[in-house]
């Protein structure tokens, strides 16, 4: 108990600090960024493929966890041998100052005053109260004469002053904690801030999708997706909050004119709208890494060419504000696709975790290879000069879609009456397109389903097939798709890493 209420304590003085750094200088938050940056790649596709989205809670309680386990050991140790206990916790603070000052979005020297503050906090606690207790049997016999005689009642009263002190230093370090969260959440909020910003009508507005391009089966997902249900992946354990009066835009590099935009320049560009659909690499066959939306941005390729890229280049790295970096094959960007620098989605700002308040987008890679949130920063220059964040971990460094469809209508399995089945999913080819989709049950031939309307390349095409006399028992329903260059989706399976996966999506429904 003793080692445990030190680390709350040293926890809680921690957050509390990082009111004034930041909340990604918090020790936990710190270490847990630290930890993300050096899981190698299999335990992150392992994480991925395990947790989901919540891979990011399980990583904290695998953290607070692990550190409980600790800093109770270091209370044992801290009994025996006072000085254990110090330097137990002056490691943890150690570890946190390293992991805050090796973030690469680190913004100064300061950001390790968290996890220092910590350390110290934690040390002077555990040595208190390691010390209070082995006064406890002296103190209070001095209190009780005649107390020799009597070791129950001098137990008694020694354990609790002791148990008094380690409850006080609980309950302070977990107040401190929770006011800390507070407190920082408050003074770094950007919420108000993105709530202020008008976005200016596009120039030339898009018409509304037709309702054709949604085949109306029941249970599958509609066409744009709600910002709400868009999926999220990125290493971020805190979300970085920007407030848009103080964002810059940096373009530099192998450019003739360096830029240098604000917010306010960005917004005064003409904006363009683009209906596009988003998916990530790491989305296993039949995965839910993908969401539709209506972006609203500044053309990248016009600010690219006012900048002046030079010959030679061949790579545009974006950089976020948590120091993520994103490379883009230049020659894509500039063919005339309608690449962005994004600052709505369906008609309102980008939420703070799709990257408020500037993301880039370029339809027909992967985000990984394209989508930067957060981004503050734009370098043109080659793929032998810089390895982005995920090409240093093996990644492909093109990131091209690779062609996907999946089943979505029945579910998996599903009890479906026997007769006439509704099926019915979504197929995506990102840039280029989807030409068909086919059907095919317990390995039968294979049948043409019907495709919604088409809304362009840059979208997801949702498709139904009416599977007829279906009969009782259980069935295997596959499904591939054609992109528009006419090459069928291949049937053999390959893992996300390190190109995005492929393989046919099958479901297995019962009928009855
Ligand atoms: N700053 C930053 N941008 C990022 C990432 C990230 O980790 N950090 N992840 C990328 C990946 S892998 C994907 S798939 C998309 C996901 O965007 P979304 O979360 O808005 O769906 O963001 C990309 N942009
Ligand atoms: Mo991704």
């Amino acid at each position: 108990m003793i080692g445990l209420a030190s680390a709350v304590a040293a926890l809680g003085a921690g957050e509390l600090v990082a009111c004034a750094t930041g909340a990604g200088t918090a020790p936990v938050i710190a270490v847990g960024s630290a930890a993300i940056d050096l899981t190698p790649t299999p335990l992150k596709e392992y994480a991925v493929r395990t947790f989901g989205t919540h891979d990011k809670p399980v990583l904290l309680g695998g953290i607070y966890l692990t550190m409980a386990l600790l800093a109770a050991l270091a209370g044992l140790l801290a009994v025996r041998r006072p000085l254990a206990g110090p330097a137990v916790f002056g490691a943890f603070g150690g570890l946190g100052a390293w992991a805050a000052l090796s973030r690469p979005g680190a913004a100064a020297a300061a950001d390790c005053v968290p996890s220092l503050v910590a350390g110290l906090v934690g040390s002077a606690t555990v040595l208190v109260l390691a010390r209070l207790w082995h006064r406890r049997p002296l103190a209070a016999s001095g209190q009780l004469p005649g107390s020799v005689s009597l070791p129950e009642a001098t137990e008694v009263t020694g354990r609790r002053t002791v148990l008094t002190a380690t409850a006080a230093t609980l309950t302070a370090g977990a107040l401190a904690g929770i006011g800390g969260r507070v407190l920082t959440d408050r003074r770094y909020d950007v919420s108000a801030a993105r709530d202020a910003v008008r976005l200016p009508a596009p120039p030339e507005q898009l018409p509304p999708l037709p309702a054709a391009v949604h085949p109306n089966v029941p249970g599958l997902s509609p066409f744009t997706t709600p910002n709400a249900d868009f999926y999220r992946v990125d290493t971020a354990l805190t979300l970085p909050r920007i407030d848009p009066r103080d964002w810059t835009l940096r373009i530099h590099g192998l450019v003739d004119r360096p830029q240098l935009l604000t917010f306010d320049d960005l917004l005064r560009e003409p904006l363009e709208e683009l209906d596009h659909t988003l998916s990530c690499v790491s989305n296993e066959v039949g995965g839910p890494y993908v969401g539709t939306t209506r972006w609203l941005g500044a053309a990248l390729p016009a600010l690219l060419r006012r900048a002046g890229v030079r010959s030679g280049a061949d790579q545009l790295v974006g950089r976020s504000q948590d120091g993520m970096t994103i490379g883009t094959p230049l020659e894509s960007v500039l063919d005339g696709r309608r690449a962005l620098l994004a600052v709505a989605m369906n008609g309102e700002a980008l939420p703070l975790a799709h990257g408020f308040p500037c993301r880039s987008v370029v339809p027909g890679f992967y985000g990984y290879t394209s989508a930067t949130k957060w981004l503050v920063d734009l370098e043109v220059t080659t793929f032998a000069a810089f390895d982005p964040y995920w090409v240093r971990r093996g990644w492909d460094r093109t990131g091209t879609v690779r062609t996907a469809s999946r089943i979505e209508v029945p579910a998996p399995f599903a009890k479906v009456p026997a007769g006439d089945v509704d099926v019915a999913g979504t197929a995506w080819a990102t840039h280029r397109g989807i030409a068909a989709v086919e059907v095919r049950v317990d390995g039968g031939p294979w049948r043409q389903a019907e495709l919604a309307a088409d809304a362009g390349p840059d979208l997801w095409r949702q498709w139904s097939y009416l599977w007829t006399g279906a009969t009782p028992g259980t069935h295997r329903i596959e499904v591939r798709a054609t992109d528009a260059t006419g090459a069928v989706q291949p049937e053999r399976r390959a893992a996300p890493f390190p190109a995005g996966a492929t393989g046919w999506h099958s479901t297995v429904v019962i009928v009855t």
